[in-house]
């Protein structure tokens, strides 16, 4: 009743006569009435998370949630003939992120809160986000994100640091958000912007004026950084986010009274990737202005340091122009210089381990590998490869700074909210204590042969179903029969992610079904993903796939078998729905390549099967599920390094050799896609699979095909199938970031 008070005290008006806008935004206000009044978690360490992508989601629920007020509010807003889900429809989504690296950015804020550890968040508060992504004409297109605008959850402090960029002062203004712990205590979100931000500067699409660094600095998550404007915007932003950072660190040290020569005891900070790495010679640069040596202050932040590693692809791996640094960061350039001479010094001169090479380019990752006490991966398999291949070098010289964090994800979110359902049922089966010890989901083993507790996740799985198919129905007009095998690749679009192998299987379905040779069932094939805007074969894919939806979709004889659905910017609210509605995750990375992946562990704890690589974390589930409930298939990691290093991988030979496979590829020029799109565009798509294809995509197509065949056929052995499900949420526990957080602070942190 104190609830319901509170809510028609802040509306002003009858709950019945708002509308969900008014009741958006009164929650909002409630919600941050609430946290107020949540103790913020203090501790003698503290952690700084640095990251430039915090992809949050939506707050609104969560924060319900994690207050432990979800269900009553539910009910206040049932009674009065409103529904919490078109409340929480309203909140715009922040935009702050692309995908894994900011999503598990985001869970471990959760975890760390939950779990009563005192950490907060580093980042910037982009104004247009990543970009929106439009379908027009088959094609992806970007436009401004306009997230802020509307209730949310930033609060304006006041707070506000100078930042030296190019030899002018900035002066930051900070943001934050509460990051409230699950029936726990709070902590924050800082994120930083500059008040000279102008978004009038946006013309067509998302391009702008890259050089008028005031206006443009906080507009968009990477910027195109294909020219040299846009690589110094982004040294531009990441200088200012870890400068920033350094100061906020180094002011509140300084207020709790703290001497700064012993930051290692009192500070951790961990780089998520190397986007904040110049952060290192930032606070070393502030603690020898404090009158520390830059040889202690050197040490001092090598204790305070962690560095994380999310991918082996050589370009993603920054390295900046040591001429683009001197322009932007001119003050940092002689303590860089001082740590590279010291690299020179220690390890006689291994141009492998030097920070700055023969060519002038600041290599990133070194930096945070030799300045860091830890250097960890993400999951065990990618660890292994670091260790063994990508940083060897590193390896040998500093073995004890390795260690594997394999990653994990919110339960708050990824069960609970996402899937109330499925959540409760396991409350009323197992408990509740799984929600603050998910290693207790183990215990649904015990309903492995009871047929009644299966059809009830059976049944829920169908209901996700139907609500995923009215999503899709309102959202695009396509019709999904929730009576098919849903199956879904939902993650960001990229060449080694491979859902062009996705697309060759539909083709080669399509072509099977056009000549009566029908599925056991009807399959439904979901896509959601965003092209880096400078990434054009990410493009030309995302074209072929609308393209099949177009084709395939509108066929009379095919479409009762076989639907495709590429989903309209895919973002945290649309996993929400389609996660919780899946059979069957994809996984199909090519082996070696995906760090680790964290929609795996998102649909297997909402009971879909995997069928994927022996890539990434799917490794990991295998060894939790076991073999008879997982597929998987292609060529191993060892296999596919050996190909890369005896160059031992031609796409032709499979072109040629495999009618099946020249089949498909000639249909992606072939006169039914082509009579619906760009045939420049899907030349590109073929062309590139014949004679490249740099991540191996024919090497297991006919390996994919096989399993895929297996599983839909295996789907049809329902009493079968419900268990595999049930296996895959019950082994889900280890996945929880709850338990990732203990691992990183048992062997990193330290904060308690
Ligand atoms: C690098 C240079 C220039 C421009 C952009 C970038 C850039 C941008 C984004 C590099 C990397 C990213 C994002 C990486 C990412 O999301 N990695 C994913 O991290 C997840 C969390 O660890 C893993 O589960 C995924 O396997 C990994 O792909």
């Amino acid at each position: 009743m104190e609830l319901e008070n509170k809510l028609v005290s802040i509306l002003g008006k009858s709950v019945e006569d708002a509308s969900d806008e008014e009741l958006y935004t009164a929650l909002v206000k409630l919600v941050k009435e609430r946290a107020d009044a949540v103790p913020p978690i203090e501790g003698n360490k503290k952690l700084y998370y640095i990251s430039a992508e915090f992809l949050v989601g939506r707050q609104l629920g969560k924060n319900l949630i994690n207050l432990d007020i979800y269900d009553s509010v539910k009910n206040i807003l049932n009674t009065h003939g409103k529904s919490i889900h078109a409340v929480e429809r309203c909140e715009k989504e922040p935009s702050l992120g692309n995908g894994g690296l900011g999503r598990l950015a985001a869970c471990f804020l959760d975890s760390i809160a939950t779990l009563d550890m005192c950490g907060d968040g580093i980042g910037l508060n982009y104004h247009y986000g990543l970009f929106r992504q439009e379908f027009r004409n088959l094609k992806q297109y970007e436009v401004p994100d306009q997230w802020l605008g509307g209730a949310n959850m930033l609060k304006d402090t006041g707070v506000s640091f100078p930042v030296q960029l190019a030899g002018k002062t900035y002066m930051s203004h900070m943001y934050d958000m509460d990051v409230i712990g699950y029936k726990a205590g709070k902590n924050t979100l800082h994120l930083f912007d500059l008040d000279t931000i102008d978004e009038s500067i946006v013309d067509e699409g998302i391009s702008f004026n890259k050089k008028d660094i005031a206006k443009n600095l906080t507009l968009f998550l990477y910027p195109d950084d294909s020219d040299k404007d846009g690589q110094l915007l982004r040294i531009y932003q990441q200088y200012f986010m870890v400068s920033n950072a350094a100061q906020l660190i180094i002011s509140e040290e300084k207020k709790k009274g703290h001497d700064l020569s012993q930051l290692h005891h009192y500070v951790a900070v961990q780089i998520n990737d190397t986007h904040p790495s110049m952060v290192i010679p930032e606070l070393i640069r502030l603690l020898v202005e404090e009158g520390i040596t830059m040889r202690r202050a050197t040490d001092i932040v090598t204790g305070v340091c962690g560095y994380t590693n999310h991918t082996i692809l050589a370009e993603a791996l920054e390295k900046w122009p040591l001429e683009y640094l001197q322009e932007v960061v001119p003050h940092l350039i002689p303590y860089i210089e001082a740590l590279d001479y010291g690299v020179a010094c220690a390890y006689h001169a291994d141009p492998n381990l030097r920070i700055i090479d023969h060519d002038n380019r600041v290599h990133m990752a070194r930096m945070d590998m030799h300045l860091s006490h830890s250097i960890n991966g993400v999951a065990a398999l990618h660890t292994e490869i670091l260790k063994n291949q990508e940083l060897h070098p590193f390896f040998i010289h500093y073995p004890m700074k390795f260690n594997n964090k394999t990653n994990g994800i919110t339960f708050r979110r990824w069960i609970m909210h996402c899937n109330h359902d499925l959540s409760n049922l396991i409350d009323t089966l197992i408990g509740e204590n799984w929600k603050k010890d998910a290693g207790h989901l183990e215990n649904l083993m015990q309903y492995y042969n009871d047929e009644n507790v299966l059809s009830q996740m059976f049944d829920i799985k169908r209901h996700n179903k139907e609500r995923l198919a009215e999503f899709i129905k309102r959202d695009t007009g396509i019709e999904l029969n929730p009576d098919s095998v849903f199956d879904a690749q939902v993650k960001r679009m990229h060449e080694y992610k491979r859902q062009q192998l996705n697309a060759l299987w539909v083709i080669f379905k399509y072509m099977q079904i056009k000549n009566n040779i029908l599925p056991p069932r009807p399959i439904t094939v979901i896509f959601g993903a965003k092209a880096a805007p400078a990434y054009r074969m990410a493009k030309n894919i995302i074209h072929l796939i609308l393209c099949l939806q177009e084709l395939i979709n509108k066929d009379p004889q095919v479409s009762p078998w076989l639907k495709v659905i590429m989903m309209e910017n895919y973002n945290i609210a649309k996993a929400e729905i389609a996660i919780p509605a899946c059979d069957i995750s994809e996984q199909i990375s090519l082996a070696s390549k995906e760090a680790s992946g964290t929609g795996n562990m998102k649909f297997m704890l909402n009971g879909a099967v995997t069928l994927g690589t022996a890539d990434g974390a799917n490794v990991e589930i295998r060894q939790l599920v076991g073999g008879d409930n997982i597929y998987i298939f292609g060529r191993t990691s060892d296999e596919v390094i050996n190909l890369y290093a005896t160059n031992g991988y031609h796409a032709s030979d499979y072109y040629y050799g495999d009618e099946m496979i020249r089949n498909v590829i000639d249909f992606i020029t072939g006169p039914e896609l082509t009579a619906i799109g760009d045939a420049d565009m899907l030349n590109e798509v073929r062309d590139n699979l014949i004679n490249k294809d740099w991540f191996m995509t024919l090497l297991d197509l006919q390996s994919y095909v096989a399993v895929k065949e297996t599983a839909l056929v295996d789907y049809e052995n329902q009493a079968w199938w419900k268990r595999k499900s049930l296996v895959n949420v019950a082994k889900a526990g280890f996945f929880s970031s709850d338990r990732t957080i203990n691992d990183y602070n048992r062997d990193i942190w330290h904060l308690k």
